[in-house]
């Protein structure tokens, strides 16, 4: 291509490239994955109204949801093949400072345990057995190795076929209030992540991600939810996103690296997100219909978006002037 073609091509993309999402300047702001972000983004908020840093902001929101016993993430979650809840969290600042662990057992705030591998160790990410030691000897308690109710009721039904097969869009949980987990009668395969990003009243981007993962996955199997630049990634300088859904094929295409990538291009947090997703309906269009990948992007700016391959991914906002439950445009539905 000579050089007045690029630039004539150039002028013909660039309305494209600047394409808006329907948010607007603004911070501080958060956004998280589902419905269940209402109540993780009103706690982040706290901190961000405060002047807080957006890193103790995503660190409080995910905190939030890792008590709440009666939901998917944290130790309430559903277990693996085994029955043994093993979770994976991360978290990452406005300096590319990130720290995770994986496949985690019996202690209550992974990302608290991420934040501390970020900051105390040289490394990004421990998992397993290595990471509850690291934990334990950093002041984190051990919790029993106990079931919630709830997940021990689908244990035991999905125990009766014990058949892998996630389900899509099982984290929107409207129709079961907003922390209700789950139940299927069939014992179903369920999974569940809050991934939230946020920006401060200094600009500065931070994001977390927590969850139990897929349940009734393989003993020891990891996400993306704990990789950089699969189930979160953050560049201060362009933005940052996080992913839900289906983990493998998120980490098949360095999802949420290449959502960060796009935006850095000129794509809308909304575009960016729409074309993360088609890259993994493109390895395969049939198996894709399947199954349910979420991106959420936000950009420097505050504008947010979000796309996902099936209908019924939905995302949570909150800034000064928004709070609300968005749902994100789908390639199948
Ligand atoms: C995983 N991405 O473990 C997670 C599951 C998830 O909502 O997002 N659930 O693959």
């Amino acid at each position: 291509m000579n050089r007045r073609k690029f630039l004539q091509w150039g002028a013909l993309t660039a309305p494209l490239l600047s394409f808006k999402s329907p948010g607007f300047f603004q911070k501080p702001i958060v956004v998280s994955t589902w419905d269940s972000g209402m109540p993780v983004n009103a706690e982040a908020w706290k901190v961000l109204t405060n002047n807080g840093k957006s890193l103790d902001a995503v660190e409080a929101g995910a905190r939030f949801i890792e008590n709440e016993i009666n939901c998917c993430v944290g130790l309430g979650g559903y277990p693996d093949r085994d029955g043994i809840v093993t979770l994976d969290a991360c978290i990452m600042d406005e300096n590319a400072n990130c720290g995770a662990v994986a496949a985690i057992e019996r202690i209550k705030h992974p990302v608290s345990v991420a934040r501390m591998v970020m900051e105390k160790t040289p490394h990004v990410l421990l998992a397993g057995a290595g990471a509850q030691q690291f934990a334990l000897e950093n002041g984190f308690t051990l919790e029993p190795q106990t079931l919630s109710k709830e997940a021990e009721n689908a244990y035991e039904q999905w125990l009766k076929k014990s058949e892998y097969k996630p389900v899509i869009n099982i984290e929107n949980k409207k129709e079961n209030g907003p922390f209700a987990p789950p139940f299927f009668e069939d014992g179903s395969a369920n999974h569940d992540t809050m991934g939230l990003l946020a920006i401060d009243a200094t600009g500065n981007m931070s994001g977390a991600v927590t969850t139990s993962g897929m349940a009734f996955k393989l003993h020891g199997r990891v996400g993306d939810s704990p990789i950089i630049g699969a189930g979160l990634f953050v560049d201060n300088t362009i933005g940052a996103a996080t992913s839900s859904g289906v983990g493998e094929e998120v980490i098949r295409i360095c999802g949420t690296h290449l959502v960060v990538e796009y935006m850095r291009n000129g794509y809308s947090p909304e575009m960016a997100c729409k074309k993360a997703c088609e890259r993994i309906i493109q390895h395969d269009r049939e198996k894709a219909k399947q199954i349910q990948v979420g991106f959420l992007a936000i950009n420097k700016k505050g504008e947010y978006g979000a796309y996902s391959i099936q209908k019924g991914f939905v995302f949570s906002v909150k800034s000064n002037k928004e709070n609300r439950i968005v749902p994100a445009k789908y390639f199948f539905g």
